[in-house]
């Protein structure tokens, strides 16, 4: 039986975590273009965050991004936030955008190098203690472009030191987030190319080191809710990092490419009562507009997971184990295609009519005027970007 009111009261308590850097100008290496309205500093995004926040009700926090996010007074920023109704959440570093990483970070063969990238490391940990953030999300664009160009072996030693090395340093409740992903900026080999490697270095390390599922960081036909549930299975998915790819590592809205993948992934999320926050799985965006309005197009990507969401949660269950027991193949696939091809949008209109909110986030926000008066509002000044 279809538990309408569960998922009703699971969809209200959803938490969706938005990438400060979504507000910004974004591009590829072809071009950054600019739109107007965009923030100049990281409380202007902490303010468009609060906007998708609240027409959504479902996205409390805005991840941050050091250095992009850098200011004098870090919990002076996490003020802001609350002042805001928000939160400053995940920390994430950046040790990808300095002339010294040519040949990597903490894998690079030089140790004035790997020191260097680990005092950073070390840093946004420090942020995290005056921010109040749980999480450290670790990137690394490590890697090398030709066989032979370094060990690959002597790079795996020099990133566990460094990961133990901070490790070390997190508090009692702060975790560690190891993302991988396949390949770009590296070509040949990439050091954290994917789940295994990450999951290994998170076991070496201990409980605090969790897993990153970034969508768009994985080869082509990758079946990636296989992935969930495995490192869901291992207790050791921390989070993801929501968006969607027709090709490469596209970054666009989730659900865009392939909401039939996300509905799977989430799928395996509530299979293991991983969704309400208690359960500490960080469900993250990590995207870049680069051609549509950044705050609609937040709005919109949390809507997406919330139409997933809600049709994961209305697989009936009982069935699906029924069939599944049976040996029914085509029993067992029509009870989840039979919630997939569910018009949730009505539903999820209640339950936002039942938060106090209007039931069409994006009409909502166009109405509010609040677009036009960032975009008259922030003039001059240096519009946010990768600034790569
Ligand atoms: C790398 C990545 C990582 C972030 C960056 C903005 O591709 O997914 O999560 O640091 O995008
Ligand atoms: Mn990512």
């Amino acid at each position: 039986m279809r538990d309408l009111s569960a998922a009703k009261a699971a969809l209200t308590r959803q938490q969706i975590e938005l990438p400060s850097w979504a507000f910004g100008n974004s591009g590829t290496r072809f071009k950054v273009f600019g739109q107007p309205g965009i923030p100049r500093t990281p409380q202007e995004k902490a303010e468009d965050a609060a906007q998708v926040h609240r027409y959504t009700g479902v996205a409390p926090r805005m991840a941050v991004h050091i250095p992009w996010d850098k200011v004098e007074d870090y919990a002076a920023l996490a003020a802001h936030a609350d002042g805001l109704g928000i939160e400053i959440g995940t920390v994430n570093a950046n040790v990808f955008q300095d002339d010294d990483y040519r040949l990597g970070s903490v894998c690079n063969p030089d140790p004035r190098v790997r020191k260097k990238a680990v005092a950073h490391l070390l840093e946004c940990v420090d942020v995290m203690d005056a921010t109040g953030s749980r999480d450290l999300k670790l990137w690394f664009a490590d890697g090398t472009n030709y066989p032979g160009q370094d060990d690959i072996r002597d790079r795996q030693d020099r990133l566990a030191e460094a990961l133990a090395q901070v490790y070390a340093r997190l508090g009692p409740d702060q975790r560690m987030l190891l993302e991988y992903k396949l390949f770009e900026p590296s070509f040949y080999t990439t050091d954290v190319p994917d789940w295994g490697t990450s999951l290994l270095h998170c076991q070496a390390l201990g409980p605090k080191a969790e897993v990153v599922v970034d969508t768009g960081h994985h080869a082509p036909g990758t079946n990636i809710e296989f992935i969930v549930a495995m490192l869901l299975r291992a207790g050791r998915l921390g989070g993801f990092d929501f968006n969607s790819r027709f090709y490469a590592d596209d970054d666009l809205m989730v659900g865009a490419a392939d909401p039939f993948q996300l509905f799977r992934i989430m799928h395996e999320v509530i299979r293991a009562d991983a969704l309400k926050p208690e359960a500490g799985i960080a469900f993250m965006l990590d995207q870049c507009h680069n051609i549509e309005p950044k705050i609609p197009a937040q709005i919109r990507s949390v809507m997406n997971v919330q139409e997933a969401t809600a049709k994961a949660l209305l697989i009936d269950a009982e069935a699906l184990a029924a069939a599944q027991q049976a040996g029914d193949v085509l029993g067992a696939n029509a009870v989840l295609m039979d919630a997939y091809n569910t018009d949730v949008r009505p539903l999820l209109a209640e339950v936002r009519d039942q938060a106090g909110l209007d039931p069409d986030p994006v009409a909502a926000y166009a109405r509010s005027g609040y677009g036009d008066k960032i975009v008259a509002g922030r003039v001059g000044g240096t519009p946010a970007s990768w600034g790569s």
